[in-house]
Parts: structure tokens; C-alpha cells; sequence
């Protein structure tokens, strides 16, 4: 069995899903995951990298993933197989309360001398709630950790003081001890996300199944690129925000990866993969000359794979130009948000732009080679009614009249939590929320309620948590018709996902019925719900398809990825660390 300084796991949201009856509502419906969250953080390639290129060997596994692709997948028996130095568990992502813990706990039991190193942006908010856990040791704070993990690995291994390591939380003798925040780095570029090493991995430990990102990668195969740390708008859901990011990782504006390195990182995925690969965050943030300099950049390396953009303020005429002077195949990412101005006002105070606005860029890039173009919209914002929410669909509608095909609307509830960091988070009174949870603890209670209804934690003084399943459900039925009307989809996908969603309404109306009377839910949903994932639960806003990107019968480029597994076997010899817990 080849070594593991270190194991790196991507828990299920929650444990074991396969044994609850839940509905978890469409809260994944716009994103690749299902509602497990079974995608793993973009980190732990970059953490795997960084750590694999200082001669650590590092392991990963979607436990989330193997769990929903294998019923009797065991992970008791599964981790007790494996022999590793330390191991890493994300919480990241807040839907991961539940999962995160429990997975720490069986792999204390087996492993009681191995610690446990949790991270990402949930355990950083919630790093003193989470270092009580007794199976958890070690919580690192920050989005970017990859130095700082790199000493506490090493330092476990030599014996070196733990009190050294930046951005540490711990605990020595009963008492939590916080390290300062000394890592900030002042550009993204000192880590890399290599395919190449990635593809290492897999050969190394015979395992790819672990490494798949997420249900349904091979007909999906999307990789992404970040093109930033942090963010400079102030949504006040978000808790990626740029204030958020004052609160969690010390930063007073956002940190971006230098056009020369986001376009190196794009041409070696280029170089394994012809799928599409979306650039996280929008360029202009960094400034036009920025985003210009990138783009000139791609043109010279003609490659062919689509570049998904997003923006998040409305991008000028000759950005979208340059666009389309750079790369052949190209779409484009708008999140609006809601229809009505005064709410996309208050939702990011920082931009604002007017719907005209938004139609001319629609305009104007449908007037280019832009493929397809995706405009969201959500619900559960401050001032947002069910009013407003359907007349947003009405949008939609003035939307599709007015553009091609290429262009679709979508639209998801916030869920199933608003953003800890979020201002609407931080200050719900002022902007008019009421949340149901506030610690870790209370968050992972909610995730094993019977409905999203429950689980969901806030309301606003605009809509009830009723209110919002309600409306959420009653938008997609309409704006499924609409995409039926106007060609967006076609009658079987349309009909399909009118059944989807007339059956989740059902089963909604009947749980809130039997959870309200008896306190708990009947035996006969019980039934219909256990270890149940899809039927209720995916694509019952949209179709998941939908979002899917062009498809090529060769997404991948075999021979290059025959050449890395040659070299690979020919040359494997790595420098071994020994990592004990101290
Ligand atoms: C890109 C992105 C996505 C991509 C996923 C990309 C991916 N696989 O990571 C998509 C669009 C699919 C997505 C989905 C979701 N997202 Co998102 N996403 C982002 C975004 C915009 C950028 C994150 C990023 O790329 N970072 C760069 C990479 C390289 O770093 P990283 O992954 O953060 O990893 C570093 C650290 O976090 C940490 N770390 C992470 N894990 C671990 C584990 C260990 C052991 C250690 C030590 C450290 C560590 O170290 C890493 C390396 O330095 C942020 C907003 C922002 N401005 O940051 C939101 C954000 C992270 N997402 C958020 C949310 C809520 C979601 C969803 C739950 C939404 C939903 N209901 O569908 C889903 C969950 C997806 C899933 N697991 O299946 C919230 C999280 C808030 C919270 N506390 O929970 C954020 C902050 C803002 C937002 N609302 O979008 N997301
Ligand atoms: S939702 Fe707003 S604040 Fe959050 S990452 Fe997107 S643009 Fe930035």
C-alpha cells in the first residue's frame, strides 16, 4: 500500500444519507452536486499540489461521492484499510456541518493516534465551535492555507512547536489555543492547480473513482480555474464577500491570480481535456487592463476548449469584444439576481446596474460568437416578495422574447443556508432576516430535519420559510413553461420536469401536513424518502441537463494522459515523510 503523509476527505452534507429520509429540497439544482454537496473544494488540488511538489504524498477521497455511487461503499471499513500520517476533512461549504463531523469521529476511532486537520471557509468561521469536537485536533483558518499546512505537517513529523504554525487553531491541555493570522498572501500565484499532478495521484493510489469531482463528471466533464482570492463586491448573502472576507481571512480586498499565471493554469487543463472550463470570478474585478491582459494572453494560445465567463457587474461593449477576438468558443454567466432594481440594489451596494443596462450587453453579446448565455436569479433576498419573485419570471419571459436560444433564464432558492459572514448573517434584524440557527452545533441539527423547510436556516420579513418553498416551487413551474413556449427546452424535458415538480409540491404539502400534526413524519414518507436523493430532491426546478455544456465524444485527450501514466511508471520514486501526531 503506497504511503500517505497525507489523506485529504470530502464528507457527504450529511451522515449517512443513505439511511435518512429527508427531503432536501432543489437546493443543488443550478450547481453540478446533487443535494449530498458530493463536490470536493477546488483547495484540495491546489493544497494536494503545493503539498505533492514539497515530496509530501497526499491522498484524496470523495467519500461523499463513493458513498452515493456504491451503496454498500463502507467507510468504516474503507478508512480502516488505509494507513495515513494526518488527515483532512473540509468544512468549506456550511451544508457539510453534519457529514464533516461525523466522518471525524469513525476516523478517530479507527485512527485515534492520526490527527485530524479540519479547513475551509465554514471551519474558519466556526473554528473555536469546531476545535471542542474531541475528534477534531486541528482547525486552519483562511482560503488560503496551502504554507501553513505544509509547517504543520512538518512540524507534527519533526516534533517542532505546533505554536509556530500560522493561522492555527488547536488545543494543548484542555485549552484552545488560536495562532495569529500571519499567512495573507499578497497574490494568488504562489499556488498552482497541475492536472498533471492530479493525474499522479490517481495512478499512485489506483484509485480514480475518489478523484471525481462530482456525480456525472464524465457526461459534464467542466473543470474550473480561480481567478481570484475573496471578492470585491458586497452581496449581503454572500459570504465570499468582500466584507466577509475582512471578518474570515483578514483581507481588505481580494487577491488575484497575474494574467500570465490564470492563463498557464488554463493551457495545461487544455492540454488533458477538451471539456469546457469556467473561470471563477469575474476578470474586470481586478480592472479592464487586467482582464484585457489576460485575454490577449489566451488568443495567443488558440486553444479550443470553451472559456466560460462570468461578470458580475455589467461589462463594457469592448470587453465582450475582446472576448470574442480571443477565444473561438465562449459563454457568458449573469447573475442579476432578482428583475426588480431596488432589490439588486440592496443586494450589492457596491454595483448596481439598471436592467436597460444588462439587455444591451445580452444584446451585444449575442450580437458575437457567444454560444450561450445563462442568466440567474434567486430567492430569499432582502425586500424580495413572492410578488416580486413571479415577476421576475415575467422577466424571463421579456428575456426569451427578446434574444435567441443561446439564451436561458434560472432561478433557485437561497439555500439551505444563508452565508455565515454574510451581512445578512451577521446583521439579520437590520436587513430583515430571522435565522433559525447561529452555532455549528444548531446548523447541524437543522441538516437532519425532514424537509428543506425545515432545514432552511432564515426567513425574512418578506417570506416565510413556507413562503419561500412555496413561491420557489410555483416560479419554476412557470418559468418551465416558458422555456417550453420559447424553445429553450424540449417537450420531453419540459414534461418531465413539470412531473418532477408537481410530485415535490405533493410531497411537500403532505410533510408539512404530517410533520405538523404528529411532530414527526409518517411512516408512509418515511418510505418514500429513505436514502433519497434524486426523486424528489434534483431537478425539480430545472433540469440539471440544462446546465450542462457542449459535449465532445472525446473529451479528453488520451494520448497526453497515456504519456504522464508512462512516465509516471518509469519513474516513480518519491521522498516519504513520517507524520505523527504529537
Ligand atoms: C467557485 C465557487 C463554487 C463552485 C465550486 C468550486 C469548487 N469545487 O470549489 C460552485 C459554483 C460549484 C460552488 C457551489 C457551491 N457553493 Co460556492 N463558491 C465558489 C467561490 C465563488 C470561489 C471559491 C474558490 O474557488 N476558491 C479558490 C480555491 C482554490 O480555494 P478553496 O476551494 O476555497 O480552498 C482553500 C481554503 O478554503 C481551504 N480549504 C478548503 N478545504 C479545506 C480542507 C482542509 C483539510 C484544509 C486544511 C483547508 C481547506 O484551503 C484551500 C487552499 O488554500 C466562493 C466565493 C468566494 N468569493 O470565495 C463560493 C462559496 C465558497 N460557495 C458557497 C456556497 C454556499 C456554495 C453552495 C453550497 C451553494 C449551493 N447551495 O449550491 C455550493 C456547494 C457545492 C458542493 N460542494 O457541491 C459559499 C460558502 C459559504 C459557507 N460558509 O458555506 C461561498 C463562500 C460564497 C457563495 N455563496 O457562493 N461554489
Ligand atoms: S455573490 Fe456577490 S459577493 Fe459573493 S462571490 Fe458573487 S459577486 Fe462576489
Amino acid at each position: 500500500m503506497p504511503q500517505i503523509d497525507f489523506l485529504l476527505l470530502h464528507p457527504p452534507s450529511v451522515y449517512d444519507f443513505r439511511q435518512k429520509a429527508i427531503m432536501y429540497g432543489p437546493i443543488s439544482d443550478l450547481i453540478p452536486s446533487s443535494p449530498v454537496f458530493e463536490m470536493y473544494p477546488l483547495g484540495f488540488l491546489t493544497m494536494a499540489n503545493y503539498l505533492e511538489s514539497h515530496g509530501l504524498k497526499v491522498r484524496i477521497v470523495n467519500l461523499a461521492l463513493r458513498m452515493m455511487n456504491d451503496v454498500s461503499f463502507d467507510v468504516p471499513k474503507f478508512l480502516a484499510k488505509l494507513k495515513p500520517k494526518a488527515i483532512g476533512i473540509d468544512l468549506h461549504w456550511l451544508p457539510h456541518a453534519h457529514g464533516s463531523i461525523e466522518i471525524a469521529k469513525i476516523a478517530k476511532e479507527i485512527h485515534p493516534e492520526v490527527p485530524v486537520i479540519f479547513g475551509g471557509i465554514s471551519a474558519t468561521y466556526f473554528h473555536e465551535d469546531l476545535i471542542q469536537y474531541p475528534s477534531v485536533d486541528y482547525v486552519l483558518r483562511g482560503d488560503s492555507i496551502e504554507p501553513p499546512l505544509y509547517s504543520l505537517l512538518t512540524n507534527l513529523s519533526t516534533g517542532a512547536p505546533i505554536k509556530t504554525v500560522p493561522n492555527l487553531t488547536w488545543k494543548s491541555n484542555g485549552s484552545v489555543r488560536v495562532n495569529p493570522r500571519a499567512f495573507v498572501p499578497a497574490t494568488a500565484d504562489y499556488v498552482d492547480l497541475l492536472p498533471e499532478q492530479i493525474m499522479k495521484i490517481v495512478m499512485r493510489y489506483r484509485d480514480l473513482q475518489s478523484v471525481l469531482p462530482f456525480n456525472g463528471w464524465w457526461q459534464n466533464p467542466i473543470t474550473a480555474v480561480f481567478t481570484v482570492k475573496g471578492c470585491a463586491h458586497e452581496c449581503t448573502t454572500c459570504g465570499g464577500s468582500n466584507q466577509a472576507n475582512e471578518l474570515l481571512n483578514g483581507r481588505h480586498s481580494p487577491t488575484f491570480r497575474t494574467p500570465k499565471n490564470l492563463v498557464k493554469n488554463i493551457l495545461d487543463i487544455s492540454r488533458f481535456s477538451k471539456g469546457p472550463i469556467f473561470l471563477v470570478g469575474d476578470l474586470c474585478q481586478a480592472g479592464e487592463h487586467h482582464a484585457l491582459e489576460t485575454l490577449k494572453r489566451l488568443k495567443t494560445t488558440k486553444i479550443k476548449n470553451e472559456i466560460v465567463f462570468e461578470v458580475f457587474g455589467m461589462p463594457s461593449a469592448e470587453y465582450l469584444r475582446a472576448i470574442d477576438d480571443a477565444v473561438d468558443n465562449w459563454s457568458l454567466e449573469l447573475s442579476p439576481e432578482s428583475h426588480d432594481e431596488q432589490v439588486r440594489r440592496l443586494q450589492d451596494k457596491k454595483v448596481f446596474y439598471h436592467n436597460s443596462e444588462m439587455e444591451e450587453v445580452i444584446k451585444e453579446a449575442l450580437s458575437l460568437r457567444c454560444h450561450r448565455l445563462d442568466v440567474f436569479f434567486m430567492i430569499g433576498l432582502p425586500k424580495q416578495t413572492k410578488e416580486s419573485v413571479m415577476t421576475t419570471i415575467r422577466y424571463c419571459e421579456h428575456l426569451f422574447q427578446n434574444s435567441d436560444t443561446r439564451l436561458s433564464c434560472f432561478i433557485s432558492p437561497m439555500g439551505p443556508f444563508v452565508d455565515p459572514g454574510s451581512k445578512c448573517f451577521e446583521d439579520p434584524d437590520r436587513l430583515g432576516y430571522r435565522l433559525f440557527a447561529h452555532t455549528l452545533e444548531e446548523h447541524r441539527q437543522l441538516l437532519v430535519q425532514p424537509s428543506w423547510e425545515q432545514i432552511l436556516n432564515y426567513e425574512t420579513r418578506w417570506m416565510s420559510r413556507e413562503d419561500l418553498v412555496d413561491v420557489t416551487y410555483d416560479a419554476a413551474e412557470v418559468l418551465n413553461t416558458l422555456k417550453l413556449k420559447y424553445a429553450r427546452i424540449d417537450t420531453t424535458r419540459g414534461q418531465n420536469i413539470a412531473n418532477r415538480i408537481s410530485r415535490a409540491k405533493k410531497l411537500k404539502d403532505r410533510l408539512r401536513l404530517s410533520t405538523s400534526n404528529q411532530e414527526e413524519m409518517s411512516l408512509i414518507e418515511r418510505k418514500m424518502l429513505l436514502g433519497e436523493i434524486h426523486n424528489f430532491s434534483v431537478s425539480t426546478v430545472c433540469d440539471k441537463r440544462e446546465l450542462f455544456w457542449r459535449h465532445h465524444l472525446m473529451s479528453f485527450k488520451w494520448l497526453e494522459i497515456l504519456r504522464v501514466a508512462i512516465s509516471f511508471y518509469s519513474n516513480s520514486n518519491f521522498k516519504q515523510l513520517s507524520v505523527t501526531k504529537k
